[in-house]
């Protein structure tokens, strides 16, 4: 009976001894884990932005500071020749909540949104430039050119002319080919492809873009291939499970040649993701003064960063649809992206940090809003420089 106690005590010491050092393991492990995740995901935000916003104005280099015509679909005449298409265009405060919907882009406290404008690379290594043979007749919508070869229906092209710099560029679409004939043609109208939303109508003045009518014999049309937008932006990040999302509208499922949302999410934990934008603002050739650490508000509201403070001036970069050509373009992104644990542990770590102008979270925030609480975090700074805009 004895021998049988000890038995039956030895034997609990020791199923005790398991599950407590099972329970030890587990927790170190899934610590190990959650900690390999954030560093994981903190790096694959941070490579999948800067590629991307690397990429911003591919196949416009050769246009002054970078800036191309476009016809906005939808858009009034009046104001559509004011539109040039921005490399990037940044929307503070804008994310998408758990439910699939975006926020109104006023909410004063929540990550930013990024848009960026490309040629398809692949695409434009296919086919070079067509010279023009005859002035752009643009009461019929016709390029004549050298060769039609390179070029395909739907396909993007830049109208520029090397020789003459008044003339800024343009980008259209090419709804017909005739080949025999070595025409492009570019109709305007809603039947895509046989017309393209993205076409100006005929005889439409492109200034302030383009001081003459039009394109005269020997300006180029250069192919863009498919012209790209990708958005990348956080959503849920003051919920249960914040993500980093990429939507390439790359779907068009009504075939009216304007692309639709297709969103998918490319890095996990990411709880923030702060952006600004700098360009030769303060107007003493350097495109990136930057505000040191110790820099007051007041300083960081005078350099070429924005908004890198809470109430920095107002935006001083060619940045969006519509804004003033004269406005210098963005020599730089700074990226400030915040991952955190999937889960809370037992320990308890500091508050999501301020970063740019986003405050840090309130006393009262929970830990999934981004107060003290059991998410480990981590923060990366990443600054990129564009490549394609000049
Ligand atoms: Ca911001
Ligand atoms: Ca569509
Ligand atoms: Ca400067
Ligand atoms: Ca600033």
């Amino acid at each position: 009976m004895t021998e049988l106690m000890v038995s039956l005590a030895l034997s609990s010491v020791v199923a005790l001894a398991g599950i407590a050092l099972t329970t030890v393991y587990a927790a170190s492990f899934t610590d190990q884990l959650q900690t390999a995740d954030l560093q994981e995901n903190l790096w694959a935000a941070g490579d999948i932005l800067a590629r991307e916003i690397r990429k911003a104005g591919q196949g416009f280099a050769m246009c002054p500071e970078g800036r191309v015509q476009y016809w906005l679909a939808g858009a009034t005449h009046s104001t559509n020749p004011r539109y040039a298409l921005p490399p990037l265009v940044v929307t503070n405060n804008r994310y998408m909540r758990a439910n699939g919907t975006f926020t109104s882009g006023i909410d004063a406290d929540g990550p930013d949104l990024i848009d960026l404008y490309y040629g398809d690379a692949e695409q434009m290594s296919l086919g070079g430039d067509a010279s023009l043979t005859a002035n752009h007749d643009q009461a019929n919508a016709i390029f004549s050119v050298s060769d039609v070869t390179s070029f395909a229906q739907r396909d993007f092209f830049v109208a520029w002319d090397p020789v003459d710099s008044t003339k800024r560029c343009a980008l259209f679409q090419v709804t017909s080919i005739n080949v025999a004939a070595r025409q492009i043609f570019h109709a305007a109208g809603t039947a895509f492809p046989s017309q393209s939303p993205h076409n100006p109508p005929a005889g439409i003045a492109m200034d302030p873009f383009l001081a003459g009518a039009s394109y005269s014999t020997g300006a180029l049309l250069t192919r863009v291939g498919r012209l790209r937008r990708v958005q990348l932006f956080v959503r849920d990040p003051k919920g249960p499970r914040p993500q980093l999302m990429l939507d390439r509208f790359d779907r068009d499922s009504n075939n009216d040649g304007i692309m639709e949302s297709n969103p998918f999410p490319v890095a996990d934990g990411v709880e923030d993701l702060q952006i600004s934008v700098a360009c030769d603002r303060n107007g003493n050739g350097n495109p990136l003064d930057l505000a040191p650490e110790t820099a007051t508000d007041a300083q960081k509201r005078g350099d070429d960063f924005f908004p890198n403070v809470i109430g920095d001036l107002g935006a001083p970069c060619y940045d969006a649809f519509g804004t003033s050509p004269t406005r210098p373009p963005i020599a730089a992104v700074r990226l400030q992206i915040v991952t955190r644990t999937r889960s809370e542990g037992a320990a308890r770590y500091q508050a999501r940090p301020a970063l740019e102008d986003r405050a840090a979270p309130s006393a009262g925030a929970t830990p999934a809003e981004g107060g003290v609480g059991g998410y480990r975090r981590r923060v990366q700074t990443l600054l990129v420089s564009m490549r394609n805009v000049f």
